[in-house]
């Protein structure tokens, strides 16, 4: 029978860590590709230093223009964000920490401080193996990529039907079609949607076979959009149009649950590209509202600001049609993971996903999880310990199932329901 825990917070910690590093995780929202998409999946020495977290960090040590920073090749950024947040400055940030963690765990000498031996290390590896390692070494089952069909550089291979590896699942990814209707418009009319720039009657029902359409190609788990920190639902907005007329129509009739990603601030300093969008405070009432008005669809919720968090949970108390998932970007910082996931299992127990990785970089699913199950590790350790003290028994088999839901099993299950 089960091994039974009512002291020592030890043997509680083996335990739970035991279970976290041997149970497989489907990491929910990532930005990569599957393999056969060729160079859009980013992997690597220069691609983990050029990932747009450092370029944030390195510029505020750098002078070099933007336009100079951006036209220099990938190799010769990463040269410079080598020595401004590694050589010049210890490498403490979140994101720096994580080249190194990566480095270590593909058996690199990380104090020798060598880049080109890096570089050489991963000229050796032909991808295909190379996604293998990764997923055992951050111990993956699968993982969720962001497809957006407005993507001109991911649009092709859809439609060129290459294969995609089994542990790659697809998310029909909606930011263009929401947060940038007037771009939209044009492309899909030129890609045989008959649609206006002020929707109505005919354009919904071509947004709706639209997203049929690519979420059938792509095998969809469910559809997304990041939503700034003005979002609110309804108003008389386009976007709050096509949602209600469109996405949400087909969330009911597909059964693809909506995932909605509140708070992010696009282009507060273009400049900086990809590395130039920042956060703010989100509003939970749109999410309330759209959770009572549908409770026939499934909504998956993460939002950006450190003060939406505990609303966040109290609305997922609400609406059992809503299922809160990562620390996603800003918060996902050992700091606030901690703060975050104690604060959701203390208001919903074991009822979310904490954590996705949101790599960019195939590479970075290794630090990103070990870091955040070494966390994940010490809140349930602090939890199970508090309820050993009171006398319940909880097993080595309640632990794993417990762990095997955070990690992944959760979503499915809901995803599934
Ligand atoms: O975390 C990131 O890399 C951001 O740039 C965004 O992609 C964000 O995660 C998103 O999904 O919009
Ligand atoms: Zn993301």
């Amino acid at each position: 029978m089960a091994l039974l825990f009512t002291e020592k917070n030890t043997a509680i910690r083996q335990t739970v860590f035991d279970a976290l590093n041997s149970t497989k995780i489907t990491d929910i929202h990532t930005h990569l590709y599957t393999p056969s998409f060729g160079d859009i999946l980013l992997w690597g020495i220069d691609d983990l230093l050029v990932y747009h977290y450092l370029v944030a960090e390195a510029m505020r040590w750098l002078d070099v223009p933007y336009d100079m920073f951006w036209a220099m090749s990938k190799r010769d950024q990463a040269d410079l964000i080598w020595k401004a947040l590694f050589i010049d400055h210890s490498p403490i940030s979140e994101a720096s920490r994580g080249v190194l963690t990566t480095l270590q765990a593909l058996g690199l000498d990380t104090s020798s401080r060598d880049l080109d031996s890096y570089r050489r290390f991963f000229a050796e590896w032909k991808i295909e193996d190379y996604v293998d390692r990764v997923f055992e070494l951050a111990n993956l089952e699968g993982l969720v990529m962001t497809n957006d069909p407005f993507d001109d550089l991911e649009r092709p291979a859809w439609l060129e039907f290459k294969a995609v590896d089994p542990r790659f699942h697809a998310v029909l990814r909606l930011d263009t079609l929401l947060n940038d209707w007037p771009n939209a418009v044009p492309k899909l009319n030129s890609w045989g949607y008959t649609v206006d720039l002020v929707p109505g009657r005919e354009t919904y029902v071509e947004i709706r076979r639209f997203l049929r359409d690519w979420a059938g190609r792509i095998n969809a788990i469910y559809m997304a959009a990041s939503l700034p920190p003005t979002f609110a639902y309804p108003d008389d907005s386009v976007r709050s149009d096509l949602l209600k007329n469109c996405v949400f129509p087909v969330a009911a009739e597909t059964g693809l649950p909506m995932g909605l990603m509140i708070g992010s601030k696009r282009a507060v300093n273009p400049q900086l590209k990809l590395a130039g969008d920042s956060v703010g405070r989100g509003n939970i009432e749109a999410v309330e509202h759209i959770c009572q008005e549908n409770p026939n669809i499934k909504f998956l919720l993460t939002m950006l600001g450190r003060e939406n968090q505990h609303e966040v949970c109290v609305a997922a108390r609400k609406f059992r049609n809503l299922h809160v998932f990562g620390c996603w970007w800003y918060v996902n910082i050992p700091s606030l993971i901690e703060e975050i996931t104690r604060m959701r299992v203390e208001l919903l127990g074991l009822g979310m996903t904490p954590q996705h990785s949101d790599a960019r970089v195939l590479d970075q699913v290794i630090y990103k999880w070990s870091h955040s199950r070494k966390i994940i590790g010490d809140v349930l350790t602090e939890k199970y310990t508090d309820l050993a003290a009171t006398g319940w028994i909880v097993s080595e088999a309640e632990i794993r199932r417990d762990i095997a839901g955070l990690l992944g099993g959760n979503f499915w299950d809901f995803i599934k329901r």
